[in-house]
């Protein structure tokens, strides 16, 4: 199969199987694809790639760059793309040209900064630990301002993530000064205790509305934490389902914070011995990081 049309499917993902065709012609255009589809360069032959009127995708990679046979990029209706700029994106050529010096000089860096924001008590510092593969740490002690710290993570026996973690005071009288500390290109862990029920969800609001505010594009990853308070006759089978839908219904309101299903999770930190397993999932946590 040479060409392929999926015009008009409502598409929100492309299945990565694609990047083994041998297609040409790809026609994705008047869809609804979250990001641009990364499996997409990796179709070597591809000569034909229309995108036009995805209102999602705001960012073209310098991965476009890779298809050597590309001669056209639809984009059309596409305003919202911010990188590369419009000037750029008047031609095919010139898209591509900008894209391969990006690439060019793109060299992947595997540092960076990790925030972690909600209300007291709800386990910020905890989670850092766990996070970090430290399960005994128990300490109750309020944060002041903001602790820094490094966590580094191996993905496998030659890479190695370096985190920059800000972790943040929940007490009310920080919430001005936390305000000055908040950086675009960080990764946001918010912090909830599910014990808190939808009030907990509720609370998450203020928090959201700055993030968006402040640095919109930020992706942020949701934790409720102290799932092992929540009684054995609450916690039926699909409480975490619904947890999870009911927090990623009031996320999905945020249209400039990002923050897909998976990345909202719930967790057990406490490190007594019969919680042991489900405190592991804090370390699962730190894989979706
Ligand atoms: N049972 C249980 N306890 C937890 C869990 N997560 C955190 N805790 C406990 O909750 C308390 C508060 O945790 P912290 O990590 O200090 O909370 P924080 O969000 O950093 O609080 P501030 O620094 O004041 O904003 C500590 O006693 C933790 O041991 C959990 O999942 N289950
Ligand atoms: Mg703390």
């Amino acid at each position: 199969m040479k060409t392929l049309n999926l015009r008009k499917n409502s598409l929100g993902v492309i299945d990565g199987s694609i990047s083994k065709s041998e297609l040409e012609d790809l026609n994705l255009s008047d869809n609804e694809l979250s990001d641009f589809p990364s499996c997409v360069c990796k179709i070597k032959t591809l000569q034909v790639l229309d995108l036009s009127r995805n209102q999602n995708i705001k960012v073209l990679p310098p991965d476009l760059a890779k298809l050597s046979k590309l001669k056209y990029l639809g984009i059309e209706k596409m305003d919202q793309i911010t990188d590369p700029p419009s000037n750029l994106r008047r031609s095919t050529i010139v898209l591509l040209r900008y894209l391969k010096a990006k690439l060019r000089n793109s060299k992947p860096y595997y540092t960076m900064k990790l925030m972690t924001v909600g209300v007291a008590g709800s386990g910020k510092t905890t989670i850092m630990h766990r996070i970090s593969g430290d399960f005994g740490f128990c300490k109750n002690t309020p944060t002041q301002g903001v602790d820094i710290r490094e966590i580094k993570i191996d993905k496998d026996s030659k890479l190695q993530y370096t985190f920059k973690c800000w972790d943040f005071a929940g007490q009310e009288e920080y919430y001005a000064t936390h305000q000055c500390f908040l950086s675009q290109r960080s990764l946001y862990l918010l912090v909830w205790s599910v014990e808190d029920g939808d009030d907990g969800i509720a609370d998450l609001k203020p928090w959201l509305d700055n993030l968006q505010c402040r640095v919109p594009h930020s992706t942020v990853i949701i934790l409720g934490t102290h799932l092992d308070k929540i009684s054995s006759s609450t916690r039926t089978e699909s409480f975490e389902d619904d947890c999870i839908e009911k927090v990623f219904k009031l996320v999905s309101k945020y249209k400039e914070i990002i923050c897909k299903k998976w990345m909202i999770l719930l967790v057990t930190c406490s490190n007594v011995p019969e919680h042991a397993e489900e405190s592991r999932r804090s370390k699962v946590a730190s894989f979706s990081i």
